[in-house]
């Protein structure tokens, strides 16, 4: 099974999307998510100029060596665009791999652990009447889980709450196909904490009040807080009982979590930047964080996030894989496959991709009562149909950004 062929592909079909294509000299074809949104093209040259060559005439069985044959030969370590690189490649070598021995990838990783994932999805919305309609439209849309976002008197947009026009357009549910705009420059938003931090808790309470005990509620601070504001919102998010609070501080410095700890029992989740274990080191070993948030996609591939989540699981910190749209179909059933496959399996995000999206990315994965499971497909179960992708050239889109009332650019 020698690579013969690699071609890098960058489609838009509701949001930008990168998926490395590899071809074997006996005709089968692996494909690996390479996305990194708003930075896309980077990764496009990385992969092209300097991997692609690389892979030609290799042995495509070898995964764990061309792992560290990348990693390690590249001399430049880390960072979110070499492992997203490297991710790509990891990711259609194990469906190769799978395709080439008939069998799912996460028959590959151990088998089955449990029947099917526990998925959450997104709920916002800018007045408690607006979330608590978006909170229903997930239920009846099965979601057993569900993220809360609020907007916040006195501040005109916040990311993560989605518009009346993605309302309507998604049939109810009150979140963003495309959270990134397109545009030649990211959009501004304002922000204030004070505010944030006395409205969050009046938000939850009227949740838990109008929807009861049982459904985990989860929170996404977006790395916004200091360390004692975030102890501070922890502390009054105890009464809603949250399944987590995510990305409470900016955690690149992972000394910070220690802080938060001490004051709150509020579950906290990191990770959804980190790109290798070495992000993770002190918080998963002084047990400073519950669920790790990287995807597949932006964490080396299932090779390297398996890794990092076996090392979680010594100390009982469980999976919590990022799902957003900016994750092609591609890096969420590479995600699917270890969440079925690990025996510390938390929750993976979910978020539906558009209608454009799924007819470019042929899926076999299922959502029924609220799970996810990847299907039995060899390989990852996903195909990319490369005339359809050919309709959708690449948009210049940006995330916004957060300025705080005097100017000052502020964490996002
Ligand atoms: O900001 O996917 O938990 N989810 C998030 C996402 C991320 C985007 C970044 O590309 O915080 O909305
Ligand atoms: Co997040």
């Amino acid at each position: 099974m020698i690579i013969d062929r690699a071609e890098v592909i960058v489609t838009s079909p509701d949001r930008n999307f990168v998926t490395l294509r590899l071809t074997t000299d006996d005709g089968l074809v692996g494909i690996g998510d390479a996305t990194l949104n708003g930075r896309e093209l980077a990764v496009v040259a990385y992969l092209a100029e300097h991997v692609v060559p690389l892979l030609l005439g290799r042995d495509a069985h070898r995964i764990e060596d061309t792992w560290q044959f990348l990693y390690r030969s590249a001399y430049w370590r880390r960072g979110p665009v070499t492992m997203a690189a490297i991710a790509a490649v990891d990711m259609a070598l194990w469906d190769l791999k799978g395709k080439s021995l008939g069998v799912p990838v996460y028959q590959l990783l151990g088998g089955a652990s449990r029947t099917g994932l526990l998925a959450y999805g997104h709920a916002s919305g800018k007045t408690t009447e607006e979330i608590f309609d978006s909170v229903r439209a997930h239920q009846e849309q099965g979601y057993r889980a569900i993220r809360v976002q609020t907007g916040v008197p006195g501040l005109k947009s916040i990311y993560g709450i989605a518009s009346n026009a993605t309302f309507e357009a998604n049939k109810g549910v009150r979140y963003d196909h495309e959270p990134a705009q397109r545009g030649a420059l990211p959009a501004q938003e304002d922000w204030d904490t004070r505010s944030y931090l006395r409205h969050v808790p009046t938000v939850f309470e009227a949740v838990r009040n109008e929807f009861g005990p049982e459904v985990p509620l989860l929170h996404d601070a977006h790395h916004r807080l200091t360390p004692i504001q975030a102890a501070s919102l922890g502390k009054s998010l105890e009464p809603y009982d949250l399944f987590w609070l995510e990305d409470c501080t900016p955690a690149e410095n992972q000394e910070a979590l220690r802080l938060v700890r001490q004051h709150t029992t509020t579950p906290l989740a990191i990770g959804e930047i980190f790109n290798t274990v070495w992000d993770y080191q002190q918080i998963i070993r002084e047990q400073l964080i519950d669920y790790v948030r990287s995807a597949v996609t932006h964490t080396g591939g299932i090779t390297h996030l398996k890794k990092v989540l076996d090392y979680a699981s010594q100390y009982q910190i469980k999976s919590g894989m990022h799902g957003p749209t900016d994750i092609s179909p591609v890096g969420m059933a590479a995600a699917m496959h270890l969440g079925l496959s690990i025996h510390n399996f938390g929750i993976q995000e979910y978020m539906k991709h558009g209608e454009k999206t799924d007819r470019v990315f042929q899926q076999s994965f299922t959502w029924e009562d609220g799970m996810l499971h990847p299907g039995e497909k060899p390989g990852l179960g996903v195909e990319l149909d490369v005339d359809e992708a050919g309709k959708y050239p690449y948009q210049q889109a940006y995330l916004p950004y957060n300025r705080l009332h005097d100017g000052t650019v502020h964490d996002w």
